[in-house]
């Protein structure tokens, strides 16, 4: 099923509280409306510093399947699963389930396809800004609108917006020791590397491109869904300001944006019996490039 953000809360508690001595809940800061972000530690005890793996979800209100799959990750048995063992010796995972609280709960109360957050322009006329065209990468130059009505609108200025400016702060001020940043979107089947904002090659693009095909292969071995990678900019559109280039511009070398199920068919209401398969798939992706991380 997907959960309401109320429930999200409450199993936020009651996970770190059954899962103490692995799960620690962090506050992260204030959406617009002010409510309360917070974020899910998994470290397994140890004196040495880790490094940090991120992933973030619903940063778009109605990619359901996000949120969910955030969840799924965190509910992942680490004390079985030997893979997971495994990297969690050298590594710290840091998970954010719902990073626009604002606008999820709108997309459940109000409107089923609103993607924004819920910040108010132009003296209430309009609402909501893309949070996702909001982070300090060449902010506002492509893939656009300055429109309040948009979409896409961008905000007012790069990291106007308090989401933005919790996420962006945090990672900012561990970027030395974040090695993979994952932002979780849907929908389209996608594993999309940098950049978005230009078609220029990253500069480990080759090692970028070998790993994502390695999480689409991982993925397909389960139910044959196919992943099709590559830069954003090339294979789709362009498009500035997303979380994702500017991690990779800060010096995070594994940035890379998941788009799950479904190709257009439900889009972005996807069914919830095609939440289980979607999530046991896109943690067989997620883990390999995981893996890949950890070994290198
Ligand atoms: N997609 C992302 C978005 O912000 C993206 C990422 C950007 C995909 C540009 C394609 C082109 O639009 C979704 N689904 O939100
Ligand atoms: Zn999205």
């Amino acid at each position: 099923q997907y959960h309401p953000m109320e429930e999200i809360y409450q199993w936020m508690t009651h996970v770190k509280e059954s899962n103490s001595e692995l799960v620690t809940q962090h506050y992260l800061g204030k959406t617009s409306e002010n409510r309360t972000m917070y974020y899910l530690q998994i470290s397994q005890p140890s004196n040495k510093t880790k490094k940090i793996i991120w992933m973030d979800c619903g940063i778009h209100a109605r990619e359901w399947i996000s949120p969910a799959f955030c969840q799924w990750f965190i509910l992942q048995n680490y004390k079985s699963d030997p893979k997971i063992i495994r990297f969690l010796q050298n590594l710290d995972l840091y998970i954010l389930p719902v990073l626009n609280v604002d606008g999820y709960i709108y997309s459940w109360e109000k409107e089923r396809l609103w993607r924004k957050n819920r910040s108010s322009h132009m003296n209430g006329t309009c609402y909501g800004t893309d949070l996702n065209r909001n982070f300090n990468s060449s902010w506002g130059s492509i893939g656009v609108s300055y429109n309040c009505s948009s979409d896409i609108f961008c905000g007012s200025g790069p990291e106007s917006e308090p989401e933005t400016r919790a996420v962006a702060q945090f990672i900012e001020r561990k970027k030395e020791d974040i090695l993979c940043y994952l932002t979780i979107h849907s929908y389209g089947q996608y594993v999309l590397t940098p950049y978005g904002s230009t078609t220029k090659p990253p500069s480990n693009n080759e090692e970028l491109m070998q790993v994502a095909g390695k999480a689409a292969t991982a993925l397909m071995g389960k139910y044959g869904t196919s992943y099709q990678v590559g830069a954003t900019s090339l294979i789709l559109y362009s498009n500035s300001g997303s979380s994702r280039d500017w991690t990779y511009m800060i010096g995070i070398p594994f940035s890379y944006t998941f788009e799950l199920r479904d190709k257009g068919t439900h889009g972005f209401v996807l069914p919830p019996d095609q939440i289980q398969p979607t999530c046991e798939e896109t943690m067989l992706a997620v883990t390999a490039i995981i893996d890949y991380v950890d070994q290198k």
